[in-house]
């Protein structure tokens, strides 16, 4: 039986703006305010998907949510017709009316926790989408991801879909990028390794002092149980207090993971070797790839600004591994460097791929941000609604989308502009057609 890892890149929504919301990631804080282009963001979005496809890969697409979120401020108080709401809330509370703006849902790989078949009791693959309680931009995601994600996989002979974990702090949980799975194929039982920052009913255990650490054990632990993973399928590793501390908001800023290699920096995790040596006797016997990356060679401080873990590491079709990594790694030195002898070494990964991501890098966001992966039987792939797959007339007819309804530039004051709430339900109810999604958002529902 053949499988497959897809890659469901999200599709950058028509609000895309530098707002600095995310405390603790330095690209957000350090761009904020700055002007973005929505329709620049998407089609960057969108190259890198057509370039996976042309690669051989099979690629999805996850549609984007409805911003300005009016429901969200109308929860918070703010009354009157969908204009005065956004007028209201830009001209009294500033930093909610940019939370509710915030084209955040891009970043898929904080979408959902996925779990092939392979691992689940049950034989179907299962989805929890991510509460992303440490923002409040972020948390306004879970239930549309969840009806986006319903939607996309929903024969339910194959698919399993769980409600997001509770609301607080205590379970938060930021879905695929703190959670790596290594298998020697992807149709066979593999090892989920999910990654922490913090214990949540523990404080006295070892936790970030600056910066927040957004995923708590509890919740990682929570999420294998609904999966109905085994324990012997699952390493829980913390990260290290110390890079959280230094701007990796996220276990893909330093450390990544395909079928058998891991490729981590020296200082992502916290009790590295007891960690890796897990993994090792969970695995089997079958051939597996540590691959460390040393301060001496690259620092936390070049790896976060280049953004060197939080590249998509894939097998093509020929069985080498790619690196789809952004151009801020070329114009590093140190990563440069590495990444040129990296591909020389005796690993399985031989080539790199650069791609211009900046207007979501400017967020924090690199490739492996904008992608939530996938592995499917060939079956189970056939259940997937299609028209949510990448080929070059979905790709030709999106780009055309994009071109249509998007702005080239947008500041602050743009988003104050009721035409826009106008502007970007009309794209996304013309979306919802093109990937048959059926009434996902909530001005749809009303
Ligand atoms: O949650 N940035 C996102 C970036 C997410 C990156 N995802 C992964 N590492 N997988 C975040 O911090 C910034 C929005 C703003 O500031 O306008 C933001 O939400």
């Amino acid at each position: 039986m053949k499988q497959f890892e897809v890659n469901f890149d999200g599709l950058v929504g028509p609000t895309h703006n530098y707002a600095g919301l995310s405390f603790g990631n330095v690209a957000s804080l350090n761009n904020a305010n700055a002007n973005s282009s929505p329709k620049q963001a998407a089609k960057q979005g969108l190259a890198k998907m057509k370039a996976l496809s042309d690669m051989g890969m099979m690629q999805g697409v996850l549609a984007p949510q409805e911003r300005p979120d009016i429901a969200a401020l109308r929860r918070l108080g703010f009354s009157g017709s969908d204009a005065t709401v956004l007028e209201n809330a830009a001209k009294q509370s500033r930093e909610i009316f940019l939370a509710c703006c915030s084209a955040s849902s891009m970043w898929t790989a904080n979408a959902a926790t996925v779990s092939p078949s392979a691992d689940t009791s049950d034989g179907k693959v299962h989805f929890t989408p991510a509460n992303l309680t440490n923002k409040y931009h972020r948390s306004l995601e879970p239930e549309v991801t969840g009806r986006i994600l319903k939607a996309t996989f929903a024969d339910e002979k194959y698919f399993a879909h769980h409600q997001h974990l509770p609301d607080n702090e205590h379970f938060g949980d930021e879905g695929a990028a703190n959670h790596t799975r290594l298998c020697s194929e992807y149709g066979r039982a593999g090892v989920e390794v999910f990654v922490y920052g913090r214990h949540a009913f523990n404080p006295s255990m070892p936790a970030p002092k600056k910066y927040p650490a957004r995923q708590t054990l509890e919740a990682c632990q929570a999420v294998a149980r609904l999966h109905g993973l085994s324990d012997e399928n699952v390493v829980y590793m913390q990260q290290n207090p110390d890079v959280i501390d230094q701007g990796v908001f996220h276990n893909d800023v330093i450390a990544v993971g395909n079928q058998n290699v891991l490729f981590y920096h020296q200082q992502a995790f916290h009790n590295t070797d007891a960690g890796l040596a897990e993994i090792r006797s969970k695995f089997g016997e079958e051939e597996l790839h540590f691959v460390e990356v040393p301060t001496s060679e690259v620092s936390v401080n070049d790896a976060v600004k280049s953004y060197l873990f939080n590249t998509q590491i894939i097998t093509l079709p020929s069985g080498d591994m790619t690196i789809i990594a952004p151009t801020e790694c070329q114009d590093n030195p140190a990563v440069k460097t590495y990444l040129d002898k990296l591909v020389t070494l005796s690993t399985p990964i031989k080539s790199v791929n650069y791609f211009d991501v900046k207007q979501s890098m400017r967020n924090g966001g690199g490739p492996a941000c904008l992608r939530l992966r996938v592995a499917m039987t060939e079956q189970e792939l056939a259940a997937v609604n299609g028209a949510t797959l990448i080929n070059d007339a979905q790709f030709e007819r999106l780009n055309a989308w994009v071109d249509k309804h998007y702005r080239d530039v947008l500041s602050e004051d743009d988003l104050r502009d009721p035409n826009l709430l106008i502007e970007s339900r009309t794209a996304l109810d013309e979306l919802t057609q093109l990937l048959e999604l059926g009434s996902v958002y909530p001005f749809q529902r009303v």
